[in-house]
């Protein structure tokens, strides 16, 4: 083992870690552990790059972060929690009305523990399924942000493995070893969740699921933001403010990427899908099927529409609603009732049902909207340049493991198909092995002169915080 009190004075933290020896021995024992699982499953052949990096180095709105050369190795991954709000109290549930609880309430413990280590695993998990995207990425500025969101998302992994030792005694320090021995994607030790065992294999990939995925990490940590338990919900509130960064760089890739292929179409008055690959670029209906996957796959991470947990979370004063103290109901909802998709009699119906256990449906209809908000400024940039093709979200019930819509076929528009005419259908709205195989191809090899991007993307409308485009945001040595 080779850290030490020094190591616990290098996180920056407002936690008072300096003065907490069992949480020091804890994190003293998980931090070679950790720092081993960086340079295993983190960004391949980074670890002598300076990387101009964002830390985290308080929670002052006003100058949270300092911007500097980093060796990613050396980040100084910080556990910050936003100051207590005097008074507060559970909002919601059946505790609604007590002190927000400091600790954990025993009844409760194995539920906050599962939330939290749900939580956790996947951090490190998109960490891991991001691992080679630095070998083809098209500009220094996207090299930059990847890794980025990769410091970022193993400093939310602190935030969880914090507490997990910190109020979770001997089973906490055992969750937290074990969130760095899955291993995403792997048969025999995978990922808790299912969008974080599917490969991201290329950058469209990568901004899909920054866009979509990195979403339903701003929805659930918004809800578990609203938690009785004061130390989660004060943790979540702060990596939020991290997390706004990530649906920036999936938003903005994405729009970019839509950008220059609409561009060169309007230019070289080009509408079939080959013909415009064969201009270095992703054609729209590709893009349309990277969509409906990632799409698809992320709203399964809100887990069933009916669901008894979800009701627990709830009635225990867990895990909340989206922006639950700004609603305006009896935050109980022991009478209240809310509409679920299903399926009857081979269609699609919606059906109303207690809104306790619809509340998964409800954070993922939240979601919807925002997405959809999303979808809608990338169709503004395809518009400009005067072509007709608009991208669109497919059904909620489409391509879905998860929930009432698992194990039904539904088409993009919601029809209900059988399993053959979907297998005729599939390679026309999923991501075909050709579709990875061109789009992999194009990707090859890694754009390094400041300032010059890949030919299948536009360039960002400005830098990183005050650095212009060509700054050199990654130095090889
Ligand atoms: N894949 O009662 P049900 C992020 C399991 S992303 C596999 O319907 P529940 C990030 C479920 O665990 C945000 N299994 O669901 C983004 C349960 O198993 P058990 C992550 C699934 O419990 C990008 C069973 O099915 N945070 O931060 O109401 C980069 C029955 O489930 C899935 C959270 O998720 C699935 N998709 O809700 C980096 C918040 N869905 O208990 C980071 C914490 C369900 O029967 N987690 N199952 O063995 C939760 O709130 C809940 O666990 C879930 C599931 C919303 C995920």
């Amino acid at each position: 083992m080779t850290s030490n009190i020094d190591y616990i004075d290098k996180i920056p933290n407002n936690v008072d870690l300096g003065r907490d020896r069992v949480l020091q021995r804890a994190l003293e024992h998980w931090q070679p552990a950790y720092m081993g699982w960086w340079y295993d499953m983190g960004p391949t052949e980074s670890h002598n790059y300076d990387v101009y990096l964002r830390t985290a180095i308080s929670v002052d709105p006003e100058g949270w972060a300092v911007f500097d050369y980093v060796k990613m190795p050396q980040y100084r991954w910080g556990i910050f929690l936003v100051p207590p709000t005097a008074g507060r109290e559970v909002n919601f549930g059946i505790n609604k009305g007590q002190p927000a609880w400091q600790d954990v309430p025993g009844e409760y413990r194995s539920m906050l523990r599962r939330l939290i280590v749900t939580q956790g695993d996947t951090e490190p998990a998109s960490v891991e399924q991001q691992k080679m995207l630095g070998m083809c990425a098209p500009s220094l500025y996207d090299l930059r942000n990847i890794y980025q969101v990769n410091v970022e998302e193993g400093r939310h992994l602190w935030a969880m493995v914090y507490l997990l030792h910190r109020y979770f005694g001997r089973d906490g320090r055992e969750e937290a070893e074990a969130l760095l021995e899955r291993r995403s994607g792997d048969a025999d030790n995978p990922r808790i969740l299912g969008a974080f065992n599917e490969p991201t294999p290329d950058w469209l990939a990568f901004y899909m699921f920054t866009f979509f995925t990195d979403r339903d990490g701003k929805f659930q940590l918004s809800s578990l933001a609203e938690s009785g338990f004061d130390p989660l919900a004060r943790t979540c509130r702060f990596m939020l403010t991290e997390e706004a960064h990530h649906m920036f760089v999936g938003e903005t890739g994405v729009g970019r990427i839509v950008q220059r292929t609409a561009e060169l179409m309007a230019e070289h008055h080009l509408e079939d899908p080959d013909d415009v690959r064969a201009l270095g670029v992703i054609d729209l209906p590709t893009i349309q099927r990277y969509l409906n996957f990632h799409y698809s796959v992320t709203l399964d991470l809100f887990g069933g529409d009916i669901s008894s947990n979800a009701a627990s979370f709830y009635t225990t004063g867990l895990k909340g609603r989206y922006e639950e103290t700004k609603i305006d109901d009896d935050h109980v909802l022991a009478d209240a009732t809310y509409k679920v998709g299903t399926l009857k009699d081979g269609r699609v119906i919606e059906e109303e049902i207690p809104a306790l256990n619809a509340l998964n449906e409800r954070l993922r209809d939240d979601y919807i909207g925002e997405v959809q908000a999303g979808v809608d400024r990338w169709n503004k940039v395809i518009e400009k340049t005067g072509i007709p093709f608009r991208l669109r979200l497919p059904h909620k019930g489409f391509h879905r493991q998860i929930g009432n819509f698992a194990g039904h076929h539904i088409s993009p528009d919601g029809e209900v198909m059988t399993d053959a005419a979907w297998k005729a259908k599939r390679d026309a709205w999923m991501p075909s092995a050709p579709d990875y195989t061109f789009v992999q191809a194009m990707m090859a090899g890694r754009v390094v002169e400041p300032g010059k991007f890949a030919n299948w993307i536009a360039p960002p409308r400005r830098g990183i915080h005050t650095q212009p485009i060509d700054f050199e945001y990654v130095r090889f040595n």
